[in-house]
This record gives structure tokens, sequence and C-alpha cells, in this order.
């Protein structure tokens, strides 16, 4: 398989600077022999920024730039000059980075907006110079404060797309198919499990300009939260849509039962996932005819509103997407979304659980997916 450049996974280490000392100095000049302390204060160290980018969709980047130090802030000097500020570094991300404390998986900052600026590590403060200490009863200090040291920490980047609806389903249960009949995206489709590698996004227009976002992921089998398949490392990738669209083929042995494992298999990897709004979608209603259609139809139990499509048809496809976009702007939909602002994000465990670490280089990396603690952070 060739290594694919849809980063989502990072891990950095990012250092700020030093804070530069203060200096010792007494002023000296001819006919001036005791002029008195001037040694000016250190410069602030520099501090370790992430910065959201439209521009960027994958953190691949940092995959060759794993260690961010910022600059030292430079010593105070005399004639109460100031040291000069440390350099300050900007880490460039895609919008929906997520920033966890890699040693503590605690969660550090979510990067939603362009520009929006974190400050993840902040550079030490300058000591200052021993012109600041003079006073009446001690007019020749010979000390200076030291710059304050630098702080360094381990920091694990995800990215979690910010879609409107994700799809869920099987390999294989069409999700690819139907991303590329309503958008205009072209993931790859084949009729064997797991062509999806990776996710997609596409645009969804429904009418009169409106649209919304798509996200089709990678197939989920029933285990994946034990690491099979791919597992559920993309999950994270519909963590923050506000609904999920699951896709099961109208000739699956046992509709219910499928819709049950995909359920369940979002809900160990994160039980909040039940909270959205879900709506399920029988696909390739085009190789069943609409009497055996009718005769499944009286023994789907499913709690969720159910549409019959066909991506190649065409057949339902406009209903669905007109059922989507009343979903997306139900009320109860809209105030779910503002309260939690897309997620709710949850300390990472730091333990390792096979299967879901980033595939190379990466033997001191650990990821657990399946964290079970649900701290609320927003
Ligand atoms: N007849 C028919 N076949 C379909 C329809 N939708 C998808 N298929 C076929 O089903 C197979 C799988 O489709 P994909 O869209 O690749 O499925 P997927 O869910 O993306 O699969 P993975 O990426 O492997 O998880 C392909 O051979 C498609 O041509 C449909 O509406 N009708
Ligand atoms: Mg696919």
């Amino acid at each position: 398989m060739p290594e694919s450049n849809f980063i989502d996974y990072a891990k950095i280490y990012c250092r700020s600077g030093k804070g530069g000392a203060g200096s010792v100095h007494l002023h000296r000049a001819k006919y001036q022999p005791k002029g008195g302390p001037d040694g000016g204060d250190g410069g602030r160290g520099g501090s370790v920024f992430l910065r959201g980018n439209r521009n960027l969709w994958t953190l691949i980047h940092l995959r060759y730039n794993r260690h961010i130090i910022a600059g030292n802030g430079g010593n105070g000097a005399k004639d109460c000059s100031h040291g000069k500020a440390g350099e300050d570094k900007y880490i460039e991300v895609p919008l929906g980075t997520v920033a966890y404390d890699a040693d503590t998986g605690e969660y550090l900052a979510d990067v939603t907006e362009d520009g929006q600026t974190i400050e993840l590590l902040k550079g030490g403060r300058g000591g200052l110079g021993n012109w600041q200490f003079r006073t009446a009863t001690r007019q020749t200090p010979r000390f200076a404060q030291p710059g304050e040291p630098a702080v360094e920490k381990n920091i694990i980047l995800e990215l979690k797309l910010l879609a409107d609806v994700g799809l869920v389903g099987f390999p294989n249960a069409g999700k690819s198919t139907l991303l590329s009949a309503l958008s205009s995206a072209r993931p790859k489709i084949a009729n064997y499990p797991f062509t999806t590698m990776e996710p997609n996004l596409g645009i969804v227009e429904v009418r009169d300009g409106k649209s919304f976002v798509m996200a089709d992921i990678p197939g989920i089998i029933e285990g994946a939260s034990e690491g099979r398949g791919l597992g559920l490392r993309f999950l994270r990738h519909i963590e923050r849509n506000s609904l999920l669209l699951f896709l099961i083929p109208i000739d699956a042995d046992d509709i219910n039962k499928e819709y049950n494992i995909l359920l369940g298999e979002l809900e160990k990897f994160n039980p909040q996932m039940l909270d959205k709004h879900r709506m399920v979608a029988l696909t390739k209603c085009d190789t069943l005819d609409d009497e055996m259609i009718e005769f499944l139809r009286q023994d789907i139990h499913i709690d969720a509103p159910v549409v019959y499509i066909s991506a190649v048809t065409g057949q339902g496809l406009t209903t669905l997407k007109d059922r989507l976009w009343e979903e997306l702007n139900s009320e109860s939909n809209l105030l779910r979304a503002s309260h939690t602002e897309h997620l709710v994000h949850r300390h990472r465990e730091t333990s390792s659980l096979a299967g879901l670490e980033e595939s190379e280089d990466s033997v001191d990396l650990s990821e657990d997916e399946a964290a079970e603690d649900e701290d609320e952070i927003l």
C-alpha cells in the first residue's frame, strides 16, 4: 500500500525559549567613575503557538518537522539595554486540529478558525537587570535576575474533520458511491471492502445555493473497537459531525442487526456519538424490486428516519438531501451544536491500544481512542 498523504495524527516536541538574563553592570565613563547600575533586563523567550490555516488539509508537514523550538531571549546589557525577545514559533495546522499533552493525555486546545492563534507554551520571562534593583539605600546592586527557564512538552495533534454529515457503514455499503453521486468529490469506488482508506469530504448542494459538507470515512466492521479492519482510527472524523448518516445495503442479511452493530461500535468509541442525530439510508435499492422492498420494510425496526436510495439510479437522493438538510437545521440539532461547539473533548488516555498507532516510524507513539473518561472541557 503506498504511503498516504492524509496524515491526521502527529506527535511533536515543542520547547519555548528561555528568558534572557538581566545584566549586572555599573556605568563607567570618563569623569563619571561611579555612574550607578545600568544593567538592562533580559528579553523574553519565544512562545510556541498553534495557528489555524484554512489552506491546509492534513498534518503531513509536521511529519518532517517534529521539533518546534522557539528562540531564547537575549541577555540584558549595559546602558540599560533590553535583551532582544526570542523568536516565536507558529505551528500552522488545518482547521479541526485538536491538541493534547502527549504525556498526560490532557486536552489542550482546538483550532477551528482560520488565523486562530493559541499559545501552547509560553516563553520564559526575561530577568530584571541590576538597574531595576537600585534603591536609595542600595545604590550599587551587584546582582540581577536570571531569565525564566524554557518549558518543553510533547504534543499530540489530531485532525478531526469539520463536516456536517458523517457517513457510517460497513465496507462496501456504498458510502463513497453516495458521496460521488451527491457531490463533486471523486473518491475511489470498488466492489471490495476497504476501498476507502482515508476520509473524503464533499460539498453537497441542496438547492438555492444551500449546501452542507459530507464526510466519507473508511468502513467499520464488528470488532473495530478492538482494532479489527481499519479500527476506529477514522471515527474521530465523524466525532464533530452534527448528523450521522448510516448506510446499509438493502440486500444485507439482516438490516436491523447491521444497524445495531454499527451503533455498538460507535458507542464503544465514544458514548456521546449516540447522542447525535442520525438517519439511515438503505442503499442499492435498484438491486431489489419494489415488492421485495415493501416486504422487507415491515421487518425494519430502526429508531431513526429511514430513506430508501440508489446512488446508481438516483432514486431517493433528492429526498435524502432534503431530509438531511431539514435535520441539520432542526431546532434541536442547532441547539445542541451551539451547546457543545461541535464536540466535547475528552482527555486522552496515554496507554497504548493496539492498532491505533500511527503506522510507521512511531514506536514511541501511543494513542488510545477508547478513552473512557469523559471530562467535559467546553
Ligand atoms: N447496484 C448498486 N451498486 C452500488 C450502489 N452503491 C454502491 N454500489 C456498488 O457497491 C460497491 C461498493 O461501493 P463503495 O461506494 O465503494 O462502498 P464503500 O461503502 O465506500 O466501501 P469501502 O470504501 O470499502 O468502505 C461498488 O461496487 C459500487 O459500485 C447502488 O446504489 N446500486
Ligand atoms: Mg469507500
